[in-house]
């Protein structure tokens, strides 16, 4: 008898098809109603779940007699309840590596779109404004030899910070739940408190999990001590940031400029950031392209396959034996 798999996220087409060769699939699908019924209906006799991008905890789980993984087809894993699963001997498998640079390339792309004012100067261009010489309202912020606090120096913190020292010969300034001693050193990197770090950048890329710590991190208090020509880029998650202190920020000028990928609410369908032209907004794309996609759908297809066959997944988020 197969086993039964629950895909409770669009994935890659390939996989799902090599998925349905060997297991019991169910696909949940929005299109067909109430997603929490469909999924504690779909959970109370598989052997496993793929998928990413949705709150799986344990209302949505507790009729899930037989689960032995969740292989998320992501690096951040704040949308499972870890510990509920860990009590229930559930492996949780995640897709670190094979994103890291693909999102931090995104990540300056927000960082220099927000600095030159990219997409506000486009449509000004298009809108017919450019009339003389451009005048002080079209400048833009200075990049190279410039300093960059990073929020969490974790591998996609690190591979943004490499792009910046690297590329742009930019000071680096890094804060985080711990010191990288090993990482900083490449990087000439200074760790330093939170405060010092919003005081002194001139670019302030947030990186980190999200967890208790970093949960609303940046909120007023922090804003306030960024300078005016500082640019905010958020490519974590949406909850480390005050998305409201932000629009007041943008909108009292005390930072210039923000690029973001993520947000508190996903997908964001309409919001009173979209009328700021100082902010750049993107729909979480951090790894939005076919190759790393692939390379995500891969790692946690194999993850999925290694876990049913009763071999410990190679990127688990609750690594501990059950
Ligand atoms: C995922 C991400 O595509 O990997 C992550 O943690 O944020 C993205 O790369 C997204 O989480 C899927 O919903």
């Amino acid at each position: 008898m197969k086993q039964k798999v629950v895909v409770f996220s669009q994935i890659d087409a390939e996989i799902l098809q090599r998925l349905q060769q060997d297991y019991d699939v169910t696909v949940i699908n929005p299109k067909l109603g109430d997603v929490q019924a469909q999924i504690q209906e779909a959970v109370v006799d598989a052997d496993g779940m793929i998928g990413a991008g949705r709150v799986l905890n344990a209302s949505h789980l507790q009729s899930a007699k037989h689960l032995k993984v969740i292989s998320s087809v992501s690096v951040g894993y704040d949308n499972y309840d870890v510990d509920y699963l860990s009590k229930q001997g559930i492996w949780l498998a995640h897709t670190p590596h094979v994103l890291t640079e693909t999102t931090a390339d995104l990540a300056f792309t927000l960082l220099m779109s927000a600095a030159k004012q990219v997409t506000r100067l486009d449509k000004w261009t298009k809108q017919g404004h450019w009339q003389r010489t451009v005048g002080s309202d079209q400048f833009g912020q200075e990049i190279f030899g410039r300093t960059l606090g990073v929020v969490g120096l974790g591998n996609i913190g690190q591979a943004i910070a490499r792009r910046a020292f690297h590329g742009f010969n930019m000071n680096i300034l890094y804060h985080g739940r711990q010191q990288r001693p090993e990482r900083a050193a490449a990087l000439n990197a200074r760790y330093c408190s939170l405060n010092e770090l919003l005081q002194q950048s001139d670019f302030v890329v947030l990186a980190v999990d999200l967890n208790a710590d970093s949960n609303q991190l940046i909120d007023a208090a922090a804003l306030a001590q960024m300078q005016k020509h500082a640019v905010l880029v958020n490519i974590s998650r949406g909850s480390v940031l005050d998305e409201t202190a932000l629009r007041d920020a943008i909108l009292q000028r005390t930072i210039f400029a923000a690029g973001l990928d993520v947000y508190q609410h996903e997908p964001l369908k309409q919001s009173d950031l979209f009328d700021l032209d100082y902010i750049v907004t993107l729909p979480h794309v951090g790894s939005a392209t076919a190759q790393t996609r692939k390379k995500m759908a891969e790692l946690a297809y194999q993850q999925l396959v290694d876990a049913l066959a009763g071999h410990q997944p190679r990127y688990l988020v609750n690594s501990q034996s059950f």
